[in-house]
């Protein structure tokens, strides 16, 4: 007999790092299979059931583990960002797409065989949109699921096609097939804005800079922010993405009426983001010297989401405002950071 599991991909990166801490706190007893091409450290490995060095493209690896386990929930969060996907789109597709498929194959095999259905957690991005200006950016203001889906970025299309190719394993799958199977895939997206940890850094992204901005002030190093002071996006705290993830993966799935939900904390300036800091570190030196190209992916991405239907159908709602973010988590956890 398969051994029942929670797989997360990614595992190392910003989000994973996070929820494997909060799903073994919550549930010590749960068995959190953790795959990432780099080796996880120490803390995290003893919280989890296994650790995989590994690839998504590896597929017999992935059959291995089909064979070990029986997964309930995949947190599929391994991804090459929005920069470094700019500058290596064959890789950024491979990555993004051909990976994410191969865990979606994982999912429909595995809950076809069980009868019982396969959550699959997938990080979408705001990235999904595509605006073609920063004066309509401006004034759409917050934007709704099915609005400006033309994503401008090899990453915003690799996430909006996943997000597509979710609702075909979900609904669609094999539907030729005369007779129709009793388990599927149960995809949940959500679409984050930038996210901000004070304990680990983001690479290859474009929201990078909030992050990039708060960590360099605390420790003492001067940033060149690579968007001009009016560029606005939608940012979060990590707590709150976890939370998110952890709160749709819950979700009753009679409640849920969508695939893919947009959730929203606080949309803020570059300006805003260097001010809030300075109260902070006062020292903090902060040269914006805009990147034409990378802020060209900023202005395509909106200022702000409308999170409305998370909120009516899985009770979405985030804790931490702009300045509680920084007030209460952000600078006490990046400060102990930077201090040991
Ligand atoms: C990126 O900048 O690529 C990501 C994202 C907004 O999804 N942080």
């Amino acid at each position: 007999m398969s051994t029942k599991a929670v797989l997360i991909t990614g595992a190392n990166g910003e989000i994973g790092h996070g929820l494997i801490t909060q799903l073994t706190e919550r549930n010590p007893n749960l068995r959190v299979v953790a795959l990432d091409v780099h080796p996880v450290n120490k803390e995290l490995k003893e919280r989890c059931h296994e650790t995989i060095v590994g690839d998504i493209m590896d597929t017999v690896m992935i059959d291995r583990l089909a064979a070990f386990y029986d997964f309930q929930s995949i947190y599929h969060l391994a991804a090459i960002l929005s920069t470094k996907a700019e500058r290596e789109p064959v890789l950024g597709h491979r990555i993004n797409v051909d990976g994410t498929l191969n865990l979606l194959e994982l999912a429909a095999r595995q809950s076809r065989a069980s009868g019982e259905n396969v959550k699959f957690l997938f990080p979408s991005s705001i990235a999904a949109y595509g605006l073609p200006d920063v004066e309509t950016k401006m004034r759409a203001g917050k934007v709704k699921e099915d609005e400006w889906s033309s994503a401008r970025t090899m990453y915003g299309i690799n996430k909006k096609y996943c997000e597509d190719l979710g609702r075909y394993y979900n609904w669609y799958y094999r539907q030729t097939d005369p007779q129709s199977a009793a388990g599927h895939v149960d995809f949940r997206a959500i679409r984050f804005p930038g996210l901000i940890s004070a304990v680990t850094l983001p690479t290859g992204g474009t929201s990078d800079y909030g992050p990039e901005m708060m960590h360099f002030a605390a420790q003492g190093k001067e940033y060149n922010c690579f968007v001009p002071e009016t560029a606005t996006l939608p940012f979060m705290v990590m707590v709150d993405a976890i939370n998110a993830l952890l709160q749709l993966e819950a979700a009753p799935a009679k409640n849920l009426t969508a695939l893919v939900y947009n959730i929203g904390a606080f949309s803020v300036t570059a300006k805003e983001f260097y001010d809030v800091i300075k109260k902070y570190f006062p020292g903090a030196k902060v040269n914006f010297a805009p990147d034409a190209l990378r802020q060209k992916i900023v202005d395509s991405w909106p200022a702000d989401v409308d999170d409305s239907l998370a909120k009516r159908e899985w009770g979405w709602k985030h804790e931490y405002d702009f300045h509680r973010a920084f007030e209460e988590y952000l600078i006490p956890a990046v400060k102990q950071r930077y201090q040991k």
